[in-house]
């Protein structure tokens, strides 16, 4: 284990906090673990108990650690990193990463589309749509509720499937036909309230990420218009960039 620079131009705490990382990201330390207590921290890198203490608030609200009162303290599971690179949907990204995707239908029905959604889907405010609130789940755990206004014409069939089992991706490919060719997708930084807070079991205030997605099919169609809001302290939004046509 790397040990602690004393006279280092980085804070004692903050040195803490990259060895705990270190442990985390070579796996020494496994998801569940419990972390060594306070005290045995302070014993192993002659630091203060403040020092130990703010190095573990600031892991736990990083999400790499939790607390479990009076058991102690543990290392989380590591956020679930959703590579904008391609376009998948969350089954497919939960697989990916051997994570059991999971839904829970919230409402699923036939709603007439507001301004915003008609503008996107490119049709008239208060023409009827399939609309489905989920709570998606990752290993049984709330990662996200999205809501996904599906239009295309027949797109009330999908009243009849159950889509607490099947992928919404899949079923559009598989059963209806339709090739899906790209999406754009904006995400924003926003913090949980009311019904939100409630369903992915965080505290009210607590940080999350909203996105929205508009997805085509292979003819430019607009398809889907979803709005979802992530848990800010189980996702990663990956992305890798390409420098293009730069004079060097
Ligand atoms: C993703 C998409 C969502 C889509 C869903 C389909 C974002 C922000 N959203 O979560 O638009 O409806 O996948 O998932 O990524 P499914 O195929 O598992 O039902």
């Amino acid at each position: 284990m790397t040990s602690l620079v004393k006279a280092g131009p980085l804070p004692r705490y903050y040195q803490l906090m990259e060895i705990v990382r270190e442990q985390i990201r070579t796996g020494a330390w496994q998801p569940g673990a419990a972390i060594p207590s306070e005290r045995e921290l302070c014993e192993q890198h002659g630091i203060s108990r403040m020092t130990a203490r703010q190095a573990i608030i600031e892991l736990v609200h990083d999400g790499l650690l939790y607390r479990e009162q009076g058991r102690g303290t543990f290392v989380a599971k590591p956020r679930i990193a959703q590579h904008l690179l391609s376009l998948t949907g969350f089954t497919q990204d939960m697989q990916a990463r051997e994570v059991r995707p999971g839904a829970q239908v919230l409402t699923a029905e036939m709603w007439p589309a507001d301004d915003t959604t008609a503008d996107r889907l490119r049709i008239k405010p208060g023409q009827p749509v399939y609309r489905l609130r989920r709570l998606r789940l990752a290993d049984a755990e709330p990662l996200a509720v999205e809501t996904s206004v599906v239009s295309f014409l027949g797109c009330e069939r999908l009243l009849d499937d159950d889509l607490a089992k099947a992928s919404l991706y899949h079923l559009l490919e598989s059963k209806y036909d339709l090739s899906l060719g790209e999406a754009e997708q904006e995400v924003e930084a926003h913090s949980a309230h009311g019904d939100h807070a409630k369903l992915l079991g965080l505290p009210e205030g607590a940080p999350v990420l909203r996105t929205r997605r508009l997805t085509y099919d292979k003819r430019r169609q607009p398809i889907e218009y979803a709005t979802s809001v992530y848990r800010g302290d189980k996702y990663t939004f990956y992305t890798h960039l390409r420098r293009y046509g730069h004079p060097s």
